[in-house]
């Protein structure tokens, strides 16, 4: 590959005539901005212990009242990218956030699309468009772009949950903004609570298809892990025992930009990934497993985090010989697909 001309070579002079008038010579870093073969990302491999996290998670609910925190999150930062800008790849946030008991983040929307996967505790709410919907252990809790959404807890244990969005991206956009507003009325039926039933029916009043984009805003973590094992069991020899978490009026994804995914390994399985350009995020719900990629490897425990740059080759091991081990893993392909830059290499 031909060597280019560096700034350096160019006199002093030239180059400052260039700055004022707002110019920059592309051939000193034609090679940065389009590497060869593959990108250069910033994301690096990067894992989040749980058990280091939650004493200093606690610790901020001694620290800072909820009052002058709005949303209390230790955010996810990968070092790569640096930490002041609070992003786990390029466009993935992750944040874990704690609520404690009788506390209350009031309402808001804004531009990012949110999710909350429910880490630990009982008797917390999320309040979103209304529907209130009660957080457990391993739910999966839609917060789409523009809806409102608040946080409640009547129960007696800290509650805590990972949030996951693309706020990276929006940000970068110049697009992101919130507005606050007042206390949610919960309406006590929806109609959603269709969706939930399962069965391959969905509502169609009078003939009509919801004119939702997002119908389904709480997926229950006992039905997404019974799906998991049904499959497994169904199927002894498939090998990817996997779930898209999708908008069950259209089969899309849940959301435009992040995709989100739930992943059972067997006792003592392997499962290595295809190479794939969208970076991603794994968090273990149930079990023990190893997450390797490219030079980097990591064991996982309950409640860990870790993600990975795109173009990665992934290897998951499940280390238990005798229980499953479930993962919730989140993506960038909704958006790589949207953009025409999704690739697979094998
Ligand atoms: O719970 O609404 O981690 O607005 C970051 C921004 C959580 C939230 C975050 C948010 C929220």
């Amino acid at each position: 590959m031909q060597e280019l001309g560096r700034l350096e070579d160019l006199p002093l002079e030239y180059c400052d005539a260039l700055s004022e008038q707002n110019l920059v010579p592309l051939w000193p870093s034609l090679r940065a901005v389009l590497p060869p073969g593959k990108p250069i990302p910033r994301t690096r491999a990067t894992r989040w212990s749980y058990s280091a996290i939650k004493p200093l998670l606690l610790k901020a609910g001694e620290l800072t009242p909820i009052e002058k925190a709005e949303r209390r999150v230790l955010v996810l930062a990968n070092p790569g990218h640096g930490l002041e800008k609070m992003q786990a790849s390029a466009a993935i946030y992750l944040g874990m956030q704690l609520l404690l008991p009788g506390e209350w983040a009031p309402a808001h929307r804004h531009t990012p699309n949110a999710v909350r996967m429910i880490v630990e505790g009982e008797g917390a709410y999320t309040t979103v468009d209304g529907e209130k919907c009660p957080m457990r252990r391993g739910d999966l809790i839609l917060t789409p772009t523009g809806l409102w959404h608040e946080h409640g807890h009547d129960g007696d244990q800290p509650v805590v949950w990972l949030d996951v969005l693309d706020l990276p991206l929006v940000y970068y956009m110049e697009a992101s903004y919130h507005v606050d507003g007042p206390r949610q009325e919960v309406r006590a039926d929806l109609g959603r609570a269709a969706f939930r039933q399962g069965g391959g029916v969905l509502p169609s009043p009078l003939f009509e298809r919801s004119a939702k984009r997002y119908p389904m805003l709480r997926y229950a973590w006992s039905d997404t892990r019974a799906a998991l094992e049904s499959l497994a069991a169904a199927q002894p020899g498939l090998e990817a025992v996997q779930v898209s978490y999708v908008n069950p009026e259209t089969g899309e994804d849940t959301q435009n930009i992040l995709g989100y995914y739930a992943l059972m390994l067997r006792p003592g399985q392997s499962l290595p990934l295809p190479a794939r350009s969208p970076a991603m995020v794994f968090h273990l719900i149930e079990g023990a497993a190893r997450v390797a990629a490219d030079d980097a490897a990591f064991t996982l425990e309950e409640a860990d985090t870790c993600c990975v740059p795109g173009f990665s080759k992934v290897v998951l091991r499940n280390t238990s010989a005798d229980q499953p081990a479930f993962l919730f893993i989140a993506d960038e392909s909704p958006l790589h697909r949207k953009l025409g830059v999704y690739e697979v290499r094998n």
